[in-house]
C-alpha cells in the first residue's frame, strides 16, 4: 500500500507538536515508547484463541486477584508487562503506576530516568476479551514534581489539569490510538502493513447536544435519588421533561463506549451506587476518569463526577474511585444539574 504524501504518522505529528513546542523530546519519545507498547498489545490480543492468553490468569482456586480484587485476566498480566518493560528502559520517567500494581513503581537503577510520570490501565474491559469484544490500553501522563527521579504514590497524586498528556489504544475492529497533548483530540489508525499509526481524525469534536447515553441500567436500583429522576427523564423521551427520544448503548468496556461518544457523541456514566459508594464508585480516578476525562475536555465536551469538575478533583490515593459523567456538554450539564437540585434541596 503506497504512503500518500499528506499521510501523517504519529511520529510527524509528534515532531511537528515537539517544533511548535508544545511538548519536548522527552514526552514525545515517552508517547511513541506507549504507542510501541500498545502495538504489541494489539497483536496479542488479535491473536485471541489461536495465541494462548484467553480466560484468567491462574488457575482454579489459584486465580490472580489484582489489587483491585478482580480476577486477572491472562491478557491483563502480558499487557502490564508489555508496559512495564517498554518504560522500564525508556529513560523518561521517575515511576509509573497500574491499575494492576499494589502501589507505584520507581524505575530500576540500571535504566535511565526522567521527569515524568506515566499512570495506565494496560487492558481495560478485558472481562470482554474471552467475548471477542473491544477492549483497550488507557494511559495519563504527568510530571514529577521539581527536583524528583524516584517518585512514591504520593508524587502521583496530581489533579487531571495537571496531565500533560493523556490517551487511549482501542483494540476493536481496527486498532487506534486516540491522543492529546493539550492542543486537541487526535486519531490515529494503526497500518499494519507498515506497523505505524496514521493520522485519521485531526481535531475529534463531540457534539454539543445528544440522544445517546450510556448506563449500565441493571444498577438502576441501588443509584442515588438524582441519578434515577436524570434516567427516568432519559426514558420517558418526547412525552418527558426532556422533550426527545433517547437511544441507549453500553459496551462495559469504556474504551469502546468513550471512543463512539468521541466519535458521534453521547454522554457515559457510571454512576455512584449503594454497591459501590462505599469505594467512592467504579471507575479509577487517575487511569481511567481522569485521562478520559481530559481527551473529552479537548473535544469540546465535559466531564464530572455529577457535583464537579472531573480534572479538578484533587486525588487522595492511586486508585481512587470516583463517579463518572462525561460526553456532550450540554448533556453533562443537564445531568449535572440534577445531582444539584437534589443536593439544593437536601
Ligand atoms: P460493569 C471494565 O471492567 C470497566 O472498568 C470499564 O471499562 C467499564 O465501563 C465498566 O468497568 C463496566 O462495568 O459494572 O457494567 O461491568
Amino acid at each position: 500500500m503506497t504512503i500518500s504524501p499528506q499521510s501523517i504518522s504519529l511520529t510527524r505529528y509528534l515532531i511537528e507538536e515537539q517544533r511548535a513546542g508544545r511538548i519536548n523530546a522527552d514526552l514525545r519519545l515517552l508517547i511513541e515508547v506507549v504507542a510501541r507498547a500498545c502495538k504489541t498489545i494489539s497483536i496479542a490480543v488479535g491473536k485471541g484463541a489461536l495465541g494462548g492468553v484467553l480466560g484468567d490468569a491462574g488457575t482454579g482456586d489459584d486465580v490472580s486477584i489484582n489489587v483491585q480484587g478482580e480476577a486477572q485476566k491472562k491478557l491483563d498480566v502480558l499487557s502490564n508487562e508489555i508496559l512495564l518493560e517498554a518504560n522500564a528502559w525508556g529513560g523518561h520517567l521517575a515511576g509509573l503506576a497500574s491499575e494492576e500494581m499494589d502501589t507505584s513503581q520507581p524505575i530500576p537503577d540500571v535504566y535511565p530516568r526522567g521527569n515524568y510520570l506515566l499512570l495506565f490501565d494496560p487492558l481495560d474491559g478485558s472481562s470482554n476479551i474471552d467475548v471477542n469484544i473491544s477492549v483497550g490500553t488507557i494511559f495519563s501522563v504527568l510530571r514529577a514534581p521539581d527536583g524528583v527521579t524516584q517518585a512514591t504514590d504520593d508524587d502521583f497524586l496530581q489533579p487531571g489539569t495537571s496531565q500533560v498528556a493523556a490517551g487511549y489504544c482501542t483494540y476493536g475492529p481496527s486498532t487506534m490510538l486516540v491522543l492529546t497533548v493539550g492542543n486537541g483530540t487526535h486519531a490515529f489508525t494503526l497500518d499494519r502493513e507498515i506497523g505505524s499509526f496514521v493520522l485519521t481524525t485531526r481535531g475529534m469534536r463531540i457534539p454539543e447536544e445528544t440522544k445517546e447515553f450510556a448506563v449500565n441500567m441493571s444498577n438502576q436500583r441501588f443509584w442515588e435519588a438524582p441519578m434515577q429522576r436524570y434516567v427516568g427523564d432519559l426514558l420517558a423521551g418526547k412525552e418527558g421533561p426532556r422533550g426527545k427520544d433517547f437511544n441507549m448503548r453500553w459496551v462495559a468496556s469504556m474504551v469502546a463506549d468513550v471512543h463512539r461518544i468521541l466519535t458521534r457523541g453521547g454522554i457515559f456514566s457510571y454512576p455512584l451506587d449503594s454497591k459501590c459508594a462505599a469505594k467512592g464508585g467504579k471507575l479509577r480516578l487517575m487511569y481511567e476518569a481522569n485521562p478520559m476525562s481530559l481527551l473529552v475536555e479537548q473535544a469540546g465536551g465535559a466531564a464530572s463526577t455529577g457535583r464537579m469538575r472531573m480534572l479538578e478533583v484533587q486525588p487522595t490515593g492511586l486508585h481512587q474511585r470516583v463517579p463518572v459523567f462525561l460526553g456532550s456538554k450540554r448533556e453533562v450539564e443537564a445531568a449535572v444539574r440534577y445531582h444539584a437540585e437534589h443536593d439544593a434541596a437536601a
